[in-house]
């Protein structure tokens, strides 16, 4: 035991003179000022941290700051984000937002030392805008300010003691040292070292006990395993055998949950307890309802194939999936609430805000339309919504498959603009009809002769008639389409091509189900989806 003291004891020696020489080699090559002022910014960031145990994960400076500004974000921004990052979107926008912090940091740092009083202002100046994004949140609480507040006023007391401590010790030996309320300890040299690496020391330790505590006391992930999803009273038919063809490259037909995009705005991920869940169904209905998670489980399940895809998907990209959902049919809850004469909109809202709203009469129209509970044999993953999301067949996401679900309004589109509605997209949007070529990859070599191609169709609750391959602008050939699973899913399909040795393009193109062809014609993401034919260049050697 005493051993065991004295080894952590000299551990903890050792790592505090390390940091104490790290801390010293950076303000000799930046300046104390710089040194100081990252300090006390890591210190505001672990402090806010740890205060949002008690308000929420999404309640934390750095969080609360990037999801205002995803919200704030101009539209032909983010369309480029989600261009250029994709998923990682969100790491790319809170790495930004750090080295961000960073550098106001070492500035509010630098101006600390000659003018405090300067300095001190800016903490307080971000402490304000911090509560203010958390309190610009849709679902904010009075209580979210306090995590960039109290992060704020830490800083500040931080950054007063630091500045004056380091005043103090900069004073030449030969004068008597300016008169000084510092206690002792935080005196001379070795104390402002002290301070700097005891406030850096309180940093790391309230934001790794904040994280921890966050996780714990929010994770779902337990009651998420725990969460044993009924058999469905109508089980999907098994996908045909021939649905996938065996082509190497080929997307699967059904898209493993690790594999499926996600595309939402939430910088954390909302963790809803699924036995405190409840879903109200409110506005123009007869009987306004409240359901429980158990309540929604106890109802009649119906399992069904379904491909999503999001708006912002470019020709040929990625944001597109299968899976094999669980869920109630939202027809059924919406005549037992009874839909008032007039309300033509459907508004989902997910317990961060996110509102996404879906024309009442496609709902109504006999497609399966479902309050989704499960994910491919298991409960909806929390990044795929849990515990319930909506999906409408036939229309993109962000009009349709509201994740985190918690409330169905009955409305008018002519009274209320969903969020995408309200930056310009469409206020609704059918997905229109795709075809993608998966083999072979862009600029890939493959031996001349008879070339493999396979891809995906799509026109979800259309379905696919017919897809069309050509190379080089030349004729087109049918290509062999995969066994349909069901309108609501995409289509694979195979074709092969004698090709001679050298580069060439493929383009695809495909035929719904109503008989109208994909277009040529090339048009952005932005506001209702993509439209063009996808085309790959590879060579033949
Ligand atoms: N709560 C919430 N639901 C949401 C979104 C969101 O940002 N927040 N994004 C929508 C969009 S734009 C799409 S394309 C789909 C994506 O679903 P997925 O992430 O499960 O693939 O979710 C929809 N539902
Ligand atoms: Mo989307």
């Amino acid at each position: 035991m005493r051993r065991l003291g004295r080894t952590v004891g000299i551990a903890v020696g050792t790592a505090v003179g390390a940091a104490a020489r790290a801390l010293r080699r950076a303000a000799v090559l930046a300046g104390p000022g710089a040194v100081i002022g990252l300090i006390t910014a890591g210190l505001a960031v672990g402090v806010g941290e740890l205060a949002a145990v008690w308000s929420g994960p999404q309640t934390a400076p750095a969080i609360a700051v990037g999801s205002a500004a995803i919200d704030l974000t101009p539209t032909p921004l983010k369309e480029f984000a989600i261009r250029n990052f994709g998923t990682d979107d969100k790491l790319v926008l809170l790495t930004g937002i750090y080295f961000t912090l960073g550098l106001i940091a070492v500035a509010a740092g630098l101006i600390a030392v000659r003018r405090l009083g300067f300095g001190v202002a800016l903490v307080a100046m971000f402490g304000v805008v911090g509560a203010w994004a958390a309190l610009s949140r849709p679902t904010s609480q009075s209580g979210d300010l306090w995590p960039s507040l109290l992060g704020a006023a830490a800083a500040a007391v931080a950054m007063f003691l630091l500045v004056h401590s380091y005043r103090a010790a900069r004073a030449p030996a030969s004068e008597a040292p300016p008169p000084s309320r510092l206690p002792v300890w935080a005196q001379g040299r070795r104390g402002f070292l002290a301070l700097a690496v005891g406030t850096a020391g309180t940093a790391a330790a309230t934001e790794l006990v904040g994280r921890v505590a966050v996780d714990r006391r929010y994770d779902v992930a337990v009651k998420r395993s725990r969460v044993r999803i009924p058999t469905p009273a109508v089980r999907a038919p098994a996908i045909p055998a021939g649905a996938h063809p065996n082509v190497v490259g080929l997307s699967e037909f059904i898209t493993p949950n690790s594999e499926f995009y996600r595309v939402d705005t939430a910088l954390v991920l909302p963790q809803v307890d699924p036995e405190a869940w409840t879903l109200r169904i409110r506005g123009l209905v007869d009987r306004p309802l409240e359901l429980s998670f158990a309540d929604l489980l106890s109802r009649p399940l119906i399992e069904h194939d379904q491909t999503l895809s999001c708006v912002s998907n470019e020709v040929g990209g990625p944001y597109v999936g299968t899976a094999r959902w669980i869920g109630a049919p939202l027809a059924d809850l919406l005549r037992e609430a009874g839909v008032q004469r007039g309300a033509d909109q459907l508004v989902g809202r997910s317990i961060d805000g996110m509102t996404i709203g879906t024309p009442v009469e496609s709902v109504l129209d006999g497609r399966t339309g479902l309050l989704a509970v499960a994910m491919n044999g298991e409960p909806l993953p929390i990044a795929h919504g849990f515990p319930c999301r909506m999906l409408v067949p036939g229309f993109f996401g962000y009009v349709s498959a509201t994740k985190w679900l918690v409330d169905l309004e009955l409305t008018t589109f002519a009274s209320y603009d969903s969020y995408w509605v309200q930056r310009g997209y469409s206020k609704t949007a059918p997905v229109k009809t795709a075809s993608r070529i998966d083999v072979p990859k862009p600029f890939a070599h493959v031996p001349a002769g008879t070339v493999t191609v396979a891809g995906v169709a799509w026109a979800t609750h259309r379905g696919i008639d017919a897809v069309e391959v050509r190379s080089d602008g030349g004729p087109w050939t049918l290509a062999r389409l995969a066994q349909a699973d069901t309108p609501d899913t995409w289509r694979q399909w195979t074709c092969y091509l004698d090709l001679p040795p050298g580069l060439h393009q493929l383009e695809v193109r495909a035929t719904d189900a109503t008989g109208a062809v994909q277009t040529a014609q090339r048009a952005d993401t932005f506001p209702d989806g993509a439209t063009g034919w996808h085309s790959v260049v590879f060579t033949t050697t």
